[in-house]
């Protein structure tokens, strides 16, 4: 017998024309999700922002390791603190750093170096990936695949925001050291993302693009 005990596994099969339609509608809502840069002040309430990031911190994560810590921040002046922080950096970014191939393919989107969400929004997560862990010896180890693990998480967590009827941006300045300095995180902890929560504005807008057809990101081998 393993010293490591497994659980049966808890699942439901579904009538096949369930699947389907749970596909289906689950894509149509999908698909309505977007990302705007034009938030609300209007207050959200912290359990929401909870359970959205336990449903995030649900992610399949190398060697259930976890590595991840969500700094939630509501309080207003922490919030004009980072948003300072991030205009500084992203102004060297936008002005000096970004190559014209970039800027070209950002310019539809009309992004720049303003970071109004920051302040705007009332809540901002900031996800840091843990680069190391500590072992039960007290030795510190690394931890594994750990911007795949946060990837998939952040994605959960964005699509946990959807499903509460808040929106959210992923926001990332680079470079974002200045995160981990100002909220005070560990040296084996790095910023990978922020994504400021909330209701979109009266009037919020989001560029007019399209996404890939099926055949433009996928090949069947069958
Ligand atoms: N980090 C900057 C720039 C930026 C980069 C990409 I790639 C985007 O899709 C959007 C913005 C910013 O957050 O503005």
């Amino acid at each position: 017998m393993s010293d490591h005990p497994f659980v049966p596994l808890q699942w439901n099969e579904l009538p096949p024309t369930t699947m389907l339609e749970a596909a289906e509608e689950n894509y149509a809502f999908l698909k309505k999700r977007r990302t705007t840069r034009h938030f609300s002040t209007r207050p959200v309430e912290r359990r929401l922002i909870e359970l959205a990031i336990l449903a995030g911190s649900t992610a399949p994560n190398g060697a259930h390791l976890q590595p991840w810590t969500w700094v939630a921040i509501s309080q207003q002046e922490l919030k004009g603190h980072l948003r300072e922080a991030a205009e500084a950096e992203e102004r060297k970014t936008y002005d000096e750093r970004m190559p014209e191939a970039w800027s070209e393919v950002l310019q539809p989107l009309g992004t720049d170096a303003v970071k109004a969400h920051l302040t705007d929004a009332p809540w901002v997560v900031v996800l840091f990936k843990q680069k190391k862990r500590q072992r039960e010896n007290g030795h510190w180890g690394p931890t594994y695949y750990s911007t795949e693990s946060c990837g998939i998480a952040a994605g959960m967590f964005i699509q946990a925001v959807h499903t509460m009827g808040l929106v959210t941006l992923t926001h990332t300045p680079s470079p974002m050291g200045f995160l981990r300095e100002i909220l005070g995180r560990p040296s084996h902890e790095e910023a990978m993302l922020v994504m400021p929560v909330g209701y979109p504005a009266d009037g919020a807008e989001v560029p007019d693009i399209h996404r890939k057809t099926l055949s433009e990101v996928a090949v069947f081998m069958e």
